[in-house]
Parts: structure tokens; sequence; C-alpha cells
């Protein structure tokens, strides 16, 4: 009789080719089963055992002791083995349940327990009810739009990647998306460039995922957008954005939380256009090298007040764009500083004259004003703030702290 295959305390990648029984110790072991194997000792940690060229469904499957003793796979007797790979799925040792799909391989787990195996993440979503999921198996697949109109949840292994983008459209209200890398985007009627992931549906999740576009500047590309008046209850979270024009774009009455997600080399990490119906929470994120800007907030719809404070908060900047550039884009607005460096940008093309607009929790020493060409033709300096009255009648409030009497040099950047 050979000798065990031992494996040692730390993670090892294993194979019974050159012995019956392998004992790989602690660590989070993988072991490849050859054909002449009788056992496999997975030891501490978590460990999975490969049977590459058997189909789940043809495999002799035993378990003693209800899945709390070994477990027996063609003979071979599996002991501290927690999950066992097949040709077409991963399945758990102790319960049995499909926790992930083989290389190249798609399959949707059906509410029963049972499971089908696709070529195709589109194949998969089309055979799919709403509450199942569908897990993707490392590889590319290269698709295009993949519409997703069910409430189901897509898990990608590592290395799963969809060449294109996912459309959350209608039905899709409670989809999941997590762990997959979307690269390239899909069109979007409607968008300049492609799109990674386009919501347009309540309740998504979209996680721990990676979104690469094709450069800065090439397109209009975006890694996650939302559709105007919709997407209520959006998480996005875990994420990194790399190489778009917009990482995240949320439109006007999209109710989000984006936090603890990397935005890396965008030329605008994550831009939200916020009306009075809209709410956002961009928290606990990494924006870092952006090219134009790191977060873009528009403010929209006349007398709107946004506390653009609450909504951006926590995050960390890497590089030298602007931190938060908040737009006043409409009459009569007011709008609320972060505690980081702003710029305030007045626009007043959309304005009609007779106009004010007041800025809160203004901080000289961080903060900017822009009021690009307009010209300053009076002023006042009060206690709490300085005005500015602008050529056309408008007029700007701006009440923080650190401010000063009226100094052109000073607001107009
Ligand atoms: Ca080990
Ligand atoms: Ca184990």
């Amino acid at each position: 009789m050979a000798k065990p295959i031992l494996g040692t305390r730390a993670d090892d990648v294993l194979a019974s080719t050159a012995s019956d029984k392998v004992i790989a110790m602690a660590g989070d072991d993988t072991i490849t089963v050859a054909a002449n194997a009788k056992m496999v000792n997975g030891g501490p940690g978590y460990d999975t055992a490969i049977f590459e060229t058997t189909a789940y469904a043809d495999a002799d499957i035993s378990a003693k002791g209800h899945g709390n003793g070994p477990v027996t796979v063609d003979g071979v007797k599996l002991i501290g083995v927690e999950a066992i790979t097949f040709s077409d799925v991963t399945i758990d040792a102790r319960s049995g349940a499909v926790i992930g799909a083989a290389a190249d391989n798609v399959v949707v787990t059906h509410l029963d327990g049972s499971f089908d195996s696709y070529a195709t993440i589109k194949e998969a979503v089309a055979a799919s009810l709403d509450g199942e999921t569908i897990f993707v198996g490392a590889g590319t697949y290269a698709e295009g739009s993949v519409l997703v109109d069910k409430d189901i949840t897509i898990v990608g292994a590592e290395g799963a990647t969809l060449e294109g983008g996912f459309y959350v459209g209608a039905g899709g209200d409670g989809a999941t998306i997590d762990n997959l890398t979307i690269e390239g985007g899909a069109a979007v009627v409607g968008e300049a460039g492609p799109v990674g992931v386009f919501v347009q549906a309540d309740n998504v999740t979209v996680t721990n995922s990676t979104f690469i576009g094709d450069n800065v500047d090439a397109t209009a590309d975006r890694g996650l957008v939302t559709s105007i008046g919709d997407a209520q209850g959006l998480i996005v979270s875990g994420n990194t954005f790399t190489d778009f024009n917009t990482g995240v774009y949320l439109n006007p009455g999209t109710n989000a939380q984006v936090t603890d997600n990397t935005f890396d080399h965008n030329y605008v990490g994550l831009s939200a256009d916020q009306d009075s119906t809209s709410d956002v929470q961009v928290s606990g994120n990494t924006f870092e090298n952006s090219v134009f800007q790191q977060v873009g907030f528009g403010v929209l719809g006349a007398n709107n007040t946004e506390d653009v404070g609450a909504q951006v908060f926590d995050n960390t900047f890497v590089g030298t764009a602007p931190e938060t550039t908040v737009y006043l884009l409409d009459a009569q607005q007011t709008a609320a500083a972060t505690v980081g460096a702003d710029t305030f940008i007045w626009a007043d093309d959309n304005a009609s004259a007779n106009t004010t607009w007041t800025i809160e929790s203004f901080d000289a020493a961080t903060d900017q004003l822009d009021i690009g060409a307009a010209t300053v033709t009076t002023s006042v300096a009060s206690l709490d703030g300085v005005t500015l009255t602008l050529s056309t009648h408008d007029v700007i409030e701006v009440h923080g702290v650190g401010l000063t009497p009226l100094n052109t040099d000073t607001w107009l950047v």
C-alpha cells in the first residue's frame, strides 16, 4: 500500500493520484480525487474534494449520521471534507445543497433543491423562477446585455466574468447580483455609452462585484446607472469600479445606499442628481485617482433643499480631484455642505432673475464657491455669512464658519 499523501497545516492543493489516501491536515485544502482513491481526510478547516470527471447525477453518494459523519462518494470515504465539487456543481458535504457551479457552467438551483445546468447566464435567467438562485462558474461569458426580469440571485464563482452588462428591468424587484466581474458593459437606450448594471427595479442589491470599463476617456461608459424616478431601496456595496467615465450614476428619484465600494481611476467616481424625491447615502467608500471629480452632487428642482452632508459622509478621498462638487441647478435652492472639501457651483443658466440660493455649513477653510462668469455688483457681509448679489439681481447666501467680508478673490474661482 502506498503511503498516504500528507498535507501541511497551511492551505494545500493536493491530488490523490500517487496514493489511495490523502490526509490534508489543517488549513483550507483542495484535493483532487483519483479513481483509485479510498479515503480523503480534510482535517480542520474548510476542505474541498474534487471529482473532476463525474457529474453530480452520476455519483453514488451516501452519508452516515445524516451528514454529520463521513460521506462516501463512488466508494471514496470523505472525512472532514466540507464541500464536494463534481464536473457540474459543488455541493455542501453536510447538507447536500448546491453551493456553486463548476467552471464554464451556469446552474439554476430550484426551490425544491434540484438544479439544471446551462451554458450561458441568459439561458439560466430564462429558466429560473422568482426566489431561485443562479450560480455562475469561473469563466468568461460574452453575452452582451443580460435582462434580469425576475427576483433572482445571481452569484459568481471567483473568476466568473460577464463581458457585457445586466439590465435589471420590470419584474426584477428584489434581484441580487453578487461576486461577478462585469466588463465592458452593454448598450442601454438613452445612455451615451455602455453600462455595467442598469437598474430599473426596486430593492435591487449589487454587491462584491468588480466593474471594469474600457478607460476613463474613450467612451461615456458607466459602471452602474439607475433609471430616472426608479430604483427605490437600491444597495450597492463592496464593489470596485475602475476605468469608467462615471463609476455610479444615480438619477433623480433614486433612493440608494452606496457603501464600502472602491472607485478607482474613473473620470467621475460617483454622480448623484437629487430632487426632492431622492435620497442617497454615499458612505464608507474610497474614491481614488478620479480624473475630473470624485463625487458630483446635482441639486435639482426649484425650492429643493438638500443636506449633502447627511448623504455624502465618511468616505476616503485619494488623489488631487475635487472631493465633492455640488451643483445648484434650479431656482431658490438650499444646500448644506459635507464635512469634507466641497466646491459649490452656481449654474445660472437655468435660473430666472431675482432668486436667492443658500449654502449652509460652509467652511471657508476647505470649501469653495464657484459662480462662474456671473458678475458681482453689490455685496453684503453679515454676522452669519456672506451674501452675493449678482448682476441679474440673484442672491447667493453663504452661511458657515471662517467667513470674512466678501472678497471676490476668495469666492470667484
Ligand atoms: Ca492543510
Ligand atoms: Ca475540514
